[in-house]
């Protein structure tokens, strides 16, 4: 039996198999191709030669400090201006009564992200990590994407490497993947244009690899982009990898349309998913780890994603950020307990392996 009815995907079979790059030309082919079955048995084989049947997921929380934001994404519909009614702002303390209820239900990462508020001083940060880091010293921190980062060089004027070295030696342990959305212009423009320039995020993430720092990247598909945008953007994080290698995991998040300013735009649907993960796997060669995002695929659809590349689901986010509620397809619900992110795991017939944020095993001596 022939791998696949089309002949582009036999080609490119070959050059995987014999471990050679794939090229931008080759990417756009991957996702011409009407033979889902091959694209995915194909991805599931690197996977498989990387991972075996181990798939990964942690135990984490997500905490929104604030969704007041400067910027006006058109994709986005958790920010707010600072007259809002419903705008909001956490306090330190109110960040750590939210990091001790998460380490009491058994998370091992706090992942922060906000909107760039200029009512913030920067001590905020710097003491909110801090007083984590006191409070929970083995709580990974996973906080600030490379848009803050940019908004907050600018904002309080200072150099790149000293706003990393500070937020760092305040508790900063890794930074999460937002923000990447697809860098290419015009399309960046039409959806963010008040966010840093793709070769900004670029930029800044190498500059958090320098420092030792490690940093997760995302796409955000489904919205306007082309697919030569999303090619391109995959191509973009490869380089960027290959330059300087702090990259620990690569997301692929759907677009959720509801209340957004595109919420005309139906999103993608499950084979613009699949195939997404499925190309993130075959041209981020330099990538380990494909993450499934369930809060946007859905549990389903993640499950699936997970024989298509994907080696990694996230995660039980315990009880949700608001950012994470605004975007969650399964009728805004973004908790799932260990037990049963496990089970969804086995029940796709893989191995479930707890991981924390740097992708080291975790044993419970309880699992509860
Ligand atoms: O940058 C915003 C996206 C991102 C919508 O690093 C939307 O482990 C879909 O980056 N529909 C933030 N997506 C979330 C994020 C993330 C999530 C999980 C894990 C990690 C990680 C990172 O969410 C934003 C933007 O791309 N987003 N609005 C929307 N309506």
């Amino acid at each position: 039996m022939q791998f696949s009815i089309d002949s582009n995907l036999n080609r490119i079979a070959e050059k995987v198999e014999a471990g050679d790059r794939l090229s931008f030309e080759e990417g756009l082919e991957l996702y011409a191709t009407s033979d889902l079955n091959a694209l995915g048995k194909l991805a599931d084989h690197v996977r498989r030669k990387k991972h075996g049947l181990t798939t990964f997921f942690n135990v984490n929380r997500h905490f929104n400090h604030t969704n007041i934001c400067v910027a006006d994404c058109k994709f986005c519909n958790f920010y707010r201006r600072s007259r809002d009614a419903d705008a909001y702002t956490h306090s330190i303390e109110e960040g750590v009564e939210i990091a001790r209820n998460a380490v009491s239900e058994g998370a091992t990462e706090l992942h922060i992200v906000g909107g760039l508020n200029t009512k913030l001083p920067f001590e905020y940060y710097t003491g909110l990590f801090s007083a984590l880091k006191q409070n929970f010293p083995s709580l990974h921190v996973k906080a600030l994407t490379m848009v803050e980062l940019d908004f907050m060089a600018r904002f309080y004027k200072m150099p790149d490497e000293e706003l990393i070295e500070k937020l760092k030696a305040a508790g900063m342990d890794s930074c999460p993947g937002g923000g990447a959305e697809i860098f290419a212009e015009p399309t960046r423009s039409r959806i963010c244009d008040h966010k840093c320039g793709g070769d900004r995020w670029l930029e800044l993430a190498g500059k958090c690899h320098a420092a030792g720092v490690k940093t997760n990247a995302t796409i955000l598909y489904g919205h306007i982009e082309s697919i030569e945008d999303r090619v391109d953007h995959l191509v973009k994080l490869r380089e960027q990898q290959d330059k300087s290698g702090g990259f620990q995991c690569f997301i692929p998040l759907a677009f959720y349309p509801p209340d957004s300013a595109l919420s005309s735009l139906p999103g993608p649907d499950g084979v613009a998913s699949l195939k997404t993960i499925a190309i993130s796997r075959l041209m981020l060669d330099n990538f380990d780890h494909i993450k499934a995002y369930w809060v946007m695929l859905g549990k389903h659809l993640a499950q699936v994603a997970l024989h298509f590349g994907a080696n990694d689901l996230d995660g039980t986010i315990t009880d949700g950020g608001e950012l994470t509620e605004a975007y969650s397809i399964e009728n805004g619900e973004v908790k799932m307990t260990r037990q049963q992110l496990i089970a969804l795991i086995e029940n796709a017939g893989f191995e479930a392996v707890e991981r924390d944020t740097v992708y080291n095993r975790v044993d419970r001596a309880i699992v509860s």
